[in-house]
């Protein structure tokens, strides 16, 4: 049977993928006691990986299992704690017939527990001295770039050049947790999918929530064999600082139904905040070394900073420009003989600068509109939804339905789109609200993003599949106006103190009027 009901995507949310009890067979994982060192789980490649190949540590005192040298790094490590990312190094460990295999080993803290993560580095993997060569042109590069595209460009082609994955993807998040692919490097026969929107189901809350806190992860091949964590403690580890954590079951579904035999993704971190990602794609299966994704995971972090000051530069480079489209009527504003009405009355100026429709400005307990008539009640509806919010920073939207449904309720067939309101913030109802009307638009999502999953019992229970389609599907967007931007916010604010400035003006005019008045009549 197939159904779908919204109830079934918290299923997605819930699942603990932080604690799957499994490792992907590329790795290795030791766990033991923080307090005790005795050992207490491992994974179950233990007996066979290279460099460690202990047969049964479990039970025993790390420092009775372990190599010298691996000890040795443990004691360097210091006091680990799980807030902190791995204390990371990489040693020749000695294989039992006597080879040397160079591999990482991570130290990190989960809960009580101290876990020692091992990874064997491929045998032709990049020296450091390539890794800090390349950073330094990275960050020369980013210097010469302006524009945050330029900067997400710059990133994709540089993540595809060092690791040779055939797609390389920068995607942003929106408020609601949609993204949008708006930046690629691909190669060959990979489809693009450059302006492709995707639902914010496709990474639940929880995984965002892991990649905020560790940037990358890598799934060499999506058809591993997950190797368990053995025995079963009766407490899942919290594999949050892992890099081989096996990855959700939902998810690699997701990848073959794309096409994608190994992954890698980066967090882009935005002002503390996980603002988007890069996306690697492969066909076939294709590993990047521990050494590389270190230098990855650090190009990610200066790209994310990058991003900030360019992201910054543009809004107020937006703002300035709408300024300048308003001159006149801030300058005006700032003649003491004209009244505040009389300076924004017929300004069409204002709606030119603001790509707006209609506004409506409230001041002294006089209301003037410009533009097109508003349904009726629009400015107090407006105001009873996001008066208080608006106290901080003007509030825009542009589904003006989303705050307030009544206003594009489709049987009275108005015309708004979206709204910008702006209050003065003297504490009195002084305010003003740009209108804008809908502009029906379409997107292009990777398949229909209304069967972002589907419900199927196979067998006994019933389970959560995504979609299997990724082919471009147009959606008609109704009820939204063109997006305001961050410039938007910035540019009415100047407004606001602009007319905040003239207000107090004619308040103290209004004063020494009456003081003048007062004498004369004493
Ligand atoms: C994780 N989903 C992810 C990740 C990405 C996407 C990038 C991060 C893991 C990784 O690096 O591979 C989604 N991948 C995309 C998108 C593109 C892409 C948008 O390449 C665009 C080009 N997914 C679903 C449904 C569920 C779901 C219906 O479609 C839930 C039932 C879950 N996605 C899901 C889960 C994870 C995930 C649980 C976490 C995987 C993990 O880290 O273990």
């Amino acid at each position: 049977s197939r159904h779908q009901t919204q109830v079934d995507l918290s299923v997605c949310e819930n699942e603990p993928i932080q604690v799957p009890d499994a490792i992907q067979p590329h790795g290795c994982i030791l766990v033991a006691d923080a307090q005790t060192r005795k050992v207490l789980q491992v994974s179950a490649n233990i007996g066979a990986y290279p460099g460690l190949e202990l047969a049964d540590p479990v039970g025993h005192l790390l420092d009775d299992v372990l190599p010298e040298t691996l000890l040795r790094e443990l004691e360097a490590a210091g006091e680990l704690s799980g807030t902190y990312p791995p204390h990371r190094c990489d040693l020749d460990l000695t294989a039992r017939g006597g080879a040397t295999i160079p591999t990482m080993v991570s130290f990190y803290r989960s809960g009580t527990r101290l876990v020692i993560e091992t990874e064997a580095c491929p045998a032709r993997s990049e020296t450091s001295a390539t890794n800090f060569r390349s950073l330094e042109r990275f960050l020369y590069e980013l210097r010469a770039i302006a524009p945050s595209m330029g900067v997400l460009q710059a990133a994709v082609d540089e993540v595809a050049r060092r690791t040779g994955y055939q797609h390389v993807m920068a995607y942003r998040f929106d408020k609601d947790w949609n993204g949008e692919v708006i930046a690629e490097n691909r190669q060959g026969d990979q489809n693009s999918f450059l302006g492709h929107c995707f639902p914010a189901s496709d990474i639940p809350a929880q995984a965002r929530a892991l990649y905020a806190v560790n940037p990358i992860r890598h799934t060499p091949d999506v058809d591993y064999e997950p190797v368990p964590l053995a025995p079963q403690t009766g407490q899942s580890l919290d594999m949050t600082w892992s890099a081989v954590r096996s990855i959700s079951p939902v998810h690699r579904e997701y990848m073959r139904n794309m096409g994608v035999r190994s992954s890698l993704s980066l967090s882009l971190m935005v002002d503390g905040r996980l603002w988007g990602m890069i996306l690697c794609h492969h066909a076939t299966a294709h590993q990047v070394s521990p050494m590389l994704r270190s230098y990855l995971q650090m190009m990610a972090q200066v790209t994310g900073d990058a991003l900030r000051v360019t992201i910054q530069k543009e809004v107020e480079d937006d703002a300035e420009a709408i300024s300048a489209r308003m001159r006149h009527v801030l300058n005006e504003l700032d003649y003491e003989d004209k009244s505040l009405l009389e300076a924004l009355e017929q300004r069409e100026e204002l709606l030119d600068a603001f790509e707006a429709d209609a506004l409506i400005v409230r001041l002294h307990g006089q209301k003037i509109a410009v533009g097109r008539d508003a349904p009726s009640g629009t400015m107090t509806l407006v105001e009873q939804e996001v008066a208080e919010e608006a106290k901080e920073a003007p509030v825009f939207s542009d589904r003006i339905g989303e705050r307030i449904p009544v206003l594009t309720d489709p049987t009275r067939r108005d015309w708004l789109g979206g709204f910008l309101y702006a209050r003065l913030s003297s504490g009195r109802d002084d305010s003003l609200l740009f209108l804008r009307a809908e502009r029906v638009r379409s997107e292009t999502w990777a398949g229909d993003p209304d069967e972002h999953h589907t419900i199927e019992s196979d067998g006994e229970l019933p389970r959560i599949h995504p979609r299997r389609s990724f082919e471009a599907w147009q959606k008609e967007v109704r009820g939204c106006s063109l997006p305001w931007s961050e410039g938007h916010r910035m540019a009415a604010e100047r407004l606001m103190s602009g007319l905040a400035r003239h207000l107090a003006g004619e308040v103290e005019r209004l004063l020494r009027h009456r003081a003048n008045h007062d004498a004369l009549t004493q």
